[in-house]
């Protein structure tokens, strides 16, 4: 069963659309493996965005990861890591369609709400940088028939 790793960066979390957020994912139809509320180490959030180390906006981008608590998670499910990224909606809030999150929310790319990974390699390094296996629970998708044929 698939999963993917999200993260409600420190705008999300502080302007209270935690809960509005985890709903979209849970009433899609995907389950919750693991999650913790945490403030991110400068370390860390180098290493998740260390592809875009050599960008112009890698400093402000890390140095606004660390700036307040976010809340790390993992979700899980048949096509979870396209699925989300759509639920997300495009990079910039802007271009974002409406009905996503960051079309709903977000006005500019620095302050966009929420990570999710992009693809199934991206995936799986990402939730092994952010959790231990222990902290992440396994849940069989063949004991819910109401959601999978
Ligand atoms: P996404 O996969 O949609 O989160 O987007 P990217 O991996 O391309 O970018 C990662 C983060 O870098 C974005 F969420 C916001 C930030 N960013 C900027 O601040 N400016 C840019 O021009 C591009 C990205």
């Amino acid at each position: 069963m698939e999963r993917t790793f999200l993260m409600i960066k420190p705008d999300g979390v502080q302007r209270g659309l935690v809960g509005d957020i985890i709903s979209r994912f849970e009433t899609k139809g995907f389950t919750l493996v693991g999650m913790k509320a945490m403030t991110v180490s400068k370390e860390l959030a180098e290493k998740h965005y260390a592809v875009h180390r050599d960008k112009p906006f890698f400093g402000s981008l890390v140095d606004f990861i660390i700036s307040g608590p976010v809340i790390a998670m993992v979700w899980q499910g048949n096509g979870v890591i396209t699925s989300a990224r759509k639920l997300i909606g495009a990079t910039n809030p802007l271009s974002a369609e409406p009905g996503t999150i960051r079309g709903d929310y977000g006005l500019t790319i620095g302050r966009n709400i929420i990570h999710g990974s992009d693809a199934l390699e991206t995936a799986e390094a990402e939730i092994d940088l952010w959790f231990d296996a222990g902290e992440l629970i396994a849940w069989e998708s063949c004991q819910r028939p109401w959601l999978y044929e």
